[in-house]
């Protein structure tokens, strides 16, 4: 066994992710609807080069061709994400048959080549439509997307063994509706909060429709890294606290303990905003989960003053690479929430070139071995993490940073669509098939 995962039971699994809106394009194909990305891309200034993801890797098209790829690689899983607006154009009403279709097309060929489908059913591509109708911090959106979750699980349950409901809150709360960074791009802490509980809301009243229909591999993928206090002053160790609480313990203290945490409760009212629980709210939100999804890129050190850099290397996205922030996370995972994780994101953007039809991505490389390595010691000191998917599959878009960053284990030439696998895809095909 390679060094690199040393520790890790047999029954580990391998895999790779994606989501619908970075690589389908197709937008206004086959009765799709309109997403909150498909209007926000073309706020000028929202996305770098003013790129959009009309067209992003042609997957809608090149699907076969894709999952051949994808089982090229030798691994057991492939995350991917339903397009709510393809399957549901305005978030409500019946099923679009021909938007999904695809995915049923998608499984199946998943199936026919041994690779489990993983489905994530909300990977930030809200229906323009609800939206108009208020967005997150509305209650009904919740009540919307259960009903969603009924209908794509009417279509798939029959195939697709792990549901995920949503992929990485935090973003869609926060860069959403407080930074404006990210689709729809409002700016209000007080909306953030609101969407926070309702995104929450909608991920158990999803969770509660798919364990009544007999889903036993049920999940939510948050981002999360560690946060530790440049010193031990109170205004440092105070940053790092609200760090954490913001970024992890808002969402994992109510989908496990059951409830929010006082501090950020407190921290919330400080400001002026609330998260407007309702009576039964905190019991949908923490139907037992099976899985918890962690997506894992960086970690920060924080004072009273923000982010210190530490003059670690960085990644093309300026994220410094901390291996060991890894581990320390998923242990205090176990330690502070003891339940199965799958880290289901992890990977780096660098500033690859194609030459000769290579791509030598060595540090990427480092990257990823890095990081399992970070994976493995964590299992070795009692962390129940089962499988590793690396992202991305393919390079994407990469949201407000457009194509310029590239994630994928596989280069796509943007013009011509071709795939070319990059070094870190043979590697991490050898690592998986025992090669290494
Ligand atoms: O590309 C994103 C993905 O959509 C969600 N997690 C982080 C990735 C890299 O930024």
């Amino acid at each position: 066994m390679s060094d690199v995962t040393a520790g890790l039971p047999d029954d580990f699994f391998w895999g790779v992710a994606t989501s619908a809106y970075q690589i389908e394009g197709a937008w206004d194909e086959d009765g799709r609807g309109l997403s909150i990305w498909d209007t926000f891309a073309r706020r000028p200034g929202a996305v770098v080069n003013g790129e959009n993801g009309d067209v992003a890797c042609d997957h809608y098209h090149r699907m076969p061709e894709d999952v051949s790829l994808i089982a090229g690689l030798g691994v057991d899983k492939y995350r991917f994400s339903v397009s709510w607006p393809r399957v549901q154009p305005g978030g409500r009403g019946p099923v679009n048959p021909r938007g999904i279709d695809f995915y049923s097309r998608l499984v199946d060929s998943l199936l026919e080549k041994g690779v489990d489908p993983w489905l994530t059913l909300y990977h930030w591509d809200l229906p323009q439509e609800l939206e108009d109708a208020g967005g997150w911090p509305l209650r009904d959106t919740a009540h919307r997307f259960q009903d969603y979750a009924g209908l794509v699980h009417d279509a798939l349950g029959d195939r697709v063994p792990t549901w995920t409901t949503l992929n990485e809150p935090w973003c869609s709360a926060v860069l959403g509706y407080e930074t404006g960074r990210h689709a729809p791009g409002r700016t209000s802490f007080a909306e953030a909060m609101r969407a926070t509980h309702h995104l929450l809301l909608a991920h158990g009243l999803a969770a509660g429709e798919l364990r009544s229909r007999g889903v036993s591999s049920l999940g939510i993928t948050l981002n999360m890294g560690s946060h530790t206090a440049a010193s031990s002053d109170p205004g440092d160790v105070d940053a790092a606290r609200r760090a954490d609480g913001f970024g992890t313990r808002i969402y994992l203290d109510p989908l496990v303990l059951g409830r929010y945490p006082d501090d950020v409760l407190a921290d919330v009212a400080a400001r002026g905003a609330s998260i407007p629980v309702a009576d039964g709210d905190l019991a949908v939100i923490s139907t037992p989960l099976d899985v918890v999804g962690v997506n894992y890129y960086t970690s920060h050190v924080h004072s009273a003053g923000g982010v210190v850099p530490t003059g670690r290397p960085v990644t093309a996205m300026d994220w410094e690479i901390v291996p060991e922030g890894f581990t320390s996370l998923l242990l205090r995972l176990q330690r502070d929430y003891s339940v199965p994780m799958v880290i289901t994101e992890n990977g780096a953007a660098f500033d690859d070139r194609l030459v000769d039809g290579l791509v030598e991505d060595v540090d990427r490389v480092a990257y990823l071995a890095s990081h399992i390595s970070a994976v493995a010691a964590a299992v070795r000191g009692g962390a129940d993490v089962r499988g590793y998917l690396a992202w991305s599959l393919m390079d994407n878009f990469e949201w407000g940073y457009g194509y310029g960053k590239r994630f994928g284990l596989v280069w796509v030439d943007y013009g011509s669509q071709e795939r070319v696998l990059k070094r870190s895809a043979r590697w991490y095909r050898d690592l998986i098939t025992g090669g290494l």
